[in-house]
């Protein structure tokens, strides 16, 4: 006896939530959905969108449309959940073909769950934070996924991890909201996001995570879907699926169509090799990630999308991120050193003599540097400030056993006191360190990659 199957005269009874309303002159029109079905409802009383209801009454046919003559409204909070599952059990989303192949078919599942819940939040007025990551991967992901929710509160989270700090914030935004759904993009797996994750979890909201960034074992269970590569594979390929790539996949499953660039904006910034690129998406990539360096906390999305858009200002701040680029990678060339001859080499440079401060961040300064040394074999290039340790490693160096996980866990845990943090990706990482103790930190990170450096030769010979 719901909305499913409405016919004149038919008397329907059910649970349902207010969707929309519209103000007229003589009467607000409702719409009000029990999770299968939409009804309208012409009505002078005050219903709040999102609020539940247990409604009764008979559908008239108005000109063409069914409409509600409501003999009773009852409000019925507890119901709301029950709606909520329908409408996301309802949702349509469809079977595209992925940008991408490899991993990404055994993501499909929770693609399309990450859309069903996003297309319900949207059909019942449901409160969504979106959280992003501050780089071109994150700012893309938030883009494609607003995109499909039309509406959420978004907050630019300028680290990769999610801390207690943010948890804290986050608790007291939703703190009133019925249901909310927070979702965190290209952020919020490593370890260091643990205790921030439980505490959001049990400040009462639901989190969708999507993120490449290898997870700390259970990561998972804060989350009703974790959208990562990782959940399907342990190979460090995963982390080339960059967070917005996936976001992208979840727009196109809910019928957004024109997302295609965002995640080829996603991938020019991470580095990522899954799609084919362009140099329009390496230089979007570049203002995004120029921009995002000098955003405020909380910086809203709109502010990302009015530069893309605007000519000008997007020519502008192309010209001075490259620029910055240009500047900062010849001064990073002067300023390598050689530290481990090889097999495999070990290169360190020292950011506090390089003259840029925001833009490029240490990661990618570290990149810049990586990138002039890549191809000579294999190769660990370590950027160090007053403050932290960068680490770039090419796939020879990881073919040899070395990893940045690996080393950064044996440093953790001779040095602990001294560091305060760090994650990242088998090739790309960072240790955050206690400041004053940086050097200290990096001669132990050059004496384990000494350690760890493979005896090739003897092995190869026969005996
Ligand atoms: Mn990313």
């Amino acid at each position: 006896m719901g909305f499913r199957n409405l016919g004149e005269g038919k008397h329907v009874e059910c649970e349902c939530v207010v969707s929309s309303a519209k103000k007229g002159r003589d009467y607000t029109t409702y719409i009000l959905t029990d999770g299968e079905g939409d009804v309208e409802m012409h009505s002078r009383e005050f219903y709040k969108i999102g609020d539940a209801y247990f409604a009764s009454g008979t559908v008239m046919n108005e000109r063409g449309f069914f409409v509600l003559r409501p003999e009773k409204m009852e409000r019925r909070p507890e119901a709301y959940s029950a709606v909520l599952h329908k409408a996301e059990e309802n949702a349509k989303v469809q079977k595209e073909k992925l940008l991408a192949d490899g991993l990404m078919e055994g993501l499909r599942e929770r693609i399309e769950k990450v859309g069903k819940k996003l297309l319900a939040a949207r059909k019942l007025g449901r409160f969504v934070l979106l959280k992003f990551h501050n780089d071109a991967d994150g700012v893309s992901g938030a883009l494609a996924l607003i995109q499909v929710m039309g509406n959420a509160q978004t907050h630019q989270q300028n680290s990769a991890a999610y801390r207690v700090t943010d948890a804290m914030r986050d608790v007291n935004v939703i703190r009133y909201e019925r249901s909310p759904l927070v979702v965190i993009v290209d952020c919020g797996s490593g370890e260091e996001s643990r205790e921030g994750l439980e505490i959001l979890k049990a400040g009462g909201a639901e989190i969708i995570l999507i993120d490449h960034h290898p997870p700390q074992k259970g990561a998972e269970r804060f989350c009703s879907v974790f959208l990562s590569p990782w959940a399907v594979s342990e190979e460090e390929e995963a982390s080339t699926y960059p967070a917005g790539y996936l976001a992208c996949e979840v727009a196109r499953a809910c019928g957004r169509k024109e997302v295609e660039h965002l995640a080829k904006i996603a991938c020019a910034g991470d580095k990522s090799g899954i799609m084919p690129l362009s140099d329009d998406d390496r230089e979007r990539a570049l203002v995004i990630d120029y921009m995002a360096t000098y955003a405020e906390f909380g910086n809203r999305l709109e502010f990302y999308e009015h530069a893309l858009g605007e000519k000008e200002l997007y020519a502008s701040i192309l010209f001075q991120a490259r620029e910055r680029m240009e500047r900062v990678k010849e001064e990073v060339g002067r300023m390598m050193k050689k530290r481990i001859e090889g097999p495999v080499a070990v290169y360190t440079v020292d950011f506090e003599k390089v003259s840029a401060r925001e833009f490029p961040g240490k990661g990618k300064l570290t990149s810049r540097a990586f990138e002039l040394v890549m191809h000579e074999g294999a190769v660990v290039v370590l950027g160090f400030w007053d403050g932290g340790i960068s680490f770039r490693l090419n796939e020879d160096a990881v073919l040899r056993g070395i990893t940045a996980v690996k080393i950064m866990g044996v440093v953790r845990a001779k040095m602990g006191d001294f560091i305060e943090g760090g994650g990242g990706h088998a090739r790309a990482a960072s240790l955050k360190i206690r400041r004053g103790y940086t050097k200290e930190v990096l001669e132990e990170v050059i004496n384990q990659l000494q350690a760890s450096q493979p005896q090739e030769k003897q092995a190869l010979q026969p005996s």
